[in-house]
């Protein structure tokens, strides 16, 4: 996601962490990396001013806290500024009152509307609801067939407008309404028409929609692929009919990362869920800050976490955390994390997921391939029980008993010992042990 937006912003935060001290000089050659580097992602130029303008205002006002280096500051405000264009905190869909709740989806042609609908549906349905779907696409009857499939195959009721119907869209959209209620649901979800551009006739018969239906939320989805000219729509949408909130799609595909920088402040209406993929489980809530640090290498450790727990043992990964948290995490866990790595199969999804620090440095490269988890495992498989709980005890001849053992190269068992320290002294680190505090 967003890889060389992602790449080059993480050689600035290298270069802001390798220089300690922040002088005017410093501060402007790491201004234009990033202005450099957003510019090339097709971020708006005038959220790519402002966001600019505001760091260099905070960096060099900063007064120097205590715990932390000048630039290490300038990292943290990086971070900051960056989760704030995306929308600073995660804000969930919001339900009527009264039921029925009436979510709207609007958007151009190909921006994944329909998909998205059965997405909502499948995430609703998870979190209690009762869910119908229709397709509101007053124009061409057909349209409605796509969405009707999605419904049948994923087991949703499937609201069947006729072309009669639609010749007097006022009274069907009435009955639409009063149908939903009747029946209970709690939420209809409505599919709207599309068209390859913003165009008046599509603005007025979406208008018509919305006055009838009276829909809590209207939400935008855009294909994060399209860049500026996703946001540019979405504006013209913002505009014309009035959105409560915005989805972008397709974040799985080579997308620079322009949309998701530019529309929260373009349109003011904030990302609500993001499209990952065509399945329909593939909408993941959007976590502003999470994709910040994300972004700028600094890991997801609580979207890992959180795909550990449901993925794999709950049990396990509370007492790991419980573990990480007393600071005795040893070479047992180690391997037990390997072993959940390799049951939540695709180590190649994971793998923006892990922080770029300890032994996942550089994993984001991807020249771990499973059979290195594999030989760890059977490195660790080969030490004692006692060389497991207290590492510090493993001595030369222990090494090379445990490669014979493993029959593994000596060198690879001083790089899993290595790789093993390192992370157990970042779990010490007090930033972390605050985010994991924070799961309890
Ligand atoms: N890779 C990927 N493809 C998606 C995503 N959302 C939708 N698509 C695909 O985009 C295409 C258009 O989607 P569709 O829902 O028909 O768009 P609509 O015209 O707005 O209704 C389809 O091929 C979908 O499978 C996504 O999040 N990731
Ligand atoms: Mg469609």
């Amino acid at each position: 996601m967003f890889d060389q937006l992602s790449d080059r912003l993480q050689k600035v935060m290298k270069f802001l962490k390798g220089e300690g001290k922040v002088t005017e000089k410093n501060m402007a050659d790491a201004l234009k990396m990033i202005r450099m580097a957003f510019l090339e992602a097709d971020v708006n130029y005038k959220v790519v001013k402002d966001f600019e303008a505001r760091i260099r205002e905070k960096a060099l006002n900063q007064e120097v806290l205590d715990s932390l280096t000048p630039a290490q500051q300038v990292v943290k405000i990086v971070r900051d500024e960056l989760t704030a264009i995306l929308g600073t905190s995660e804000k969930p869909l919001t339900f009527a009152g009264t039921p029925p709740s009436i979510f709207m989806l609007v958007g151009l042609q190909g921006s994944g509307k329909t998909t998205t609908c059965g997405k909502l549906a499948k995430w609703a349905l998870g979190h209690g609801k009762n869910p119908l779907l229709v397709s509101c696409d007053l124009k061409r009857a057909a349209a409605q067939d796509q969405l009707k499939m999605i419904a049948g195959s994923l087991n949703f009721p499937f609201y069947e407008m006729t072309a009669q119907q639609m010749a007097a869209p006022q009274e069907a959209l009435a009955e639409l309404v009063r149908f939903t209620k009747n029946r209970g649901y709690d939420l209809l979800l409505v599919d709207t028409a599309g068209r390859l551009h913003v165009d008046n006739e599509l603005m007025e018969e979406l208008r018509l929609v919305k006055d009838i239906l009276n829909p809590i939320e209207v939400i935008y989805v855009g294909d994060s692929m399209t860049g500026q000219d996703a946001v540019k729509s979405g504006q013209a949408f913002a505009d014309k009919i009035g959105l409560t909130s915005i989805i972008l799609t397709k974040l799985d595909g080579d997308a620079r990362g322009g949309a998701a920088l530019s529309i929260v402040s373009v349109t003011g209406k904030p990302i609500k869920f993001v499209g990952v993929g065509e399945k329909y489980d593939k909408l993941e809530v959007f976590h502003p800050d999470r994709m910040a640090s994300r972004i700028l290498g600094l890991g997801d450790i609580l979207s890992l976490i959180e795909k550990a727990e449901k993925e794999t043992d709950v049990q396990e990964a509370e007492e790991l955390a419980r573990k990480i948290r007393k600071q005795e995490f040893t070479l047992e866990d180690f391997k037990k994390q390997l072993g959940q790595l390799k049951k939540m199969g695709s180590l190649s999804g994971m793998l923006g997921h892990l922080p770029n620090v300890g032994p996942f440095k550089n994993l984001g490269q991807a020249q771990i391939d499973d059979r290195k988890i594999l030989h760890f495992e059977a490195i660790i498989n080969s030490m004692t029980a006692e060389e497991r709980l207290n590492p510090k005890v493993i001595n030369g001849s222990r090494r090379q008993r445990i490669a014979r053992g493993s029959g593994r190269p000596v060198h690879e068992v001083n790089q899993l010992l290595k790789q093993f320290l390192e992370m157990q002294k970042m779990m010490k680190k007090s930033a972390f042990q605050k985010i994991l505090s924070s799961l309890r």
